[in-house]
């Protein structure tokens, strides 16, 4: 499917104020994958379709995730969690995507994961920091920029386990280990 064709289509999906939502974290994916030399298309793809399944039927999301053997921890989680593994079947399955690392970077944008690809990085940066995000300290991730993608992703899951400790919410297991991972590598 081109890549016109995919906005189209994932503009039916989602209200307006998340279409947007979508096209911020486009331009930035595609910035950071040309200032550190990743596919500009991959990035271009998996940031039109990491949010995909943002508004799919909760039913039919776990369906999914055990019809297709995806991790049963999930389910025990909240459902917030789900559409990005979620997204990451639709983008094969109704997109047509089969290069397993945009796929990655789909399934793994919410949580992270240890040992990320440089493109599954710049995905998870680029929804937290695009342009329509407003929260304290986003400038300040903003600007890590210039010290590199991995310096940028342990700030990023950082930033996002510190939230949800701070709203006393379930962190997953995957976005632990991710920021462990970063720490244990000094
Ligand atoms: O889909 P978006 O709103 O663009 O952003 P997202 O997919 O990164 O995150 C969706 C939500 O998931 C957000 O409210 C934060 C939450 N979240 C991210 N990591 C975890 C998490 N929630 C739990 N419980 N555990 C996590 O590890
Ligand atoms: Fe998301
Ligand atoms: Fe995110
Ligand atoms: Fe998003």
């Amino acid at each position: 499917m081109d890549q016109s064709m995919m906005i189209e289509k994932v503009k039916e999906r989602l209200p307006e104020n998340r279409y947007n939502h979508v096209r911020g974290v486009v331009e930035t994916a595609v910035a950071l994958a040309e200032k550190f030399n990743v596919p500009a298309e991959k990035a271009r793809i998996a940031a039109i379709l990491h949010d995909v399944a943002k508004f799919s039927d909760r039913e039919w999301m776990k369906s999914i995730i055990i019809s297709e053997n995806m991790d049963p921890l999930l389910l025990e989680y909240h459902a917030e969690l789900w559409h990005a593994p979620v997204g990451a079947y639709v983008a094969r399955t109704e997109f047509g995507v089969e290069d397993e690392d945009v796929l990655n970077a789909v399934k793994y944008h919410t949580t992270g994961r240890a040992g990320m690809s440089d493109l599954e990085k710049i995905i998870y940066i680029a929804d937290l920091v695009e342009p329509n995000r407003k929260f304290t300290g986003v400038e300040e991730l903003r600007q890590l920029q210039d010290h590199g993608l991995d310096v940028m992703m342990e700030a990023s899951i950082k930033h996002t386990i510190e939230f949800l400790v701070s709203k006393n919410q379930p962190v997953y297991p995957d976005s632990l280990k991710c920021h462990q991972y970063f720490v244990q590598q000094k």
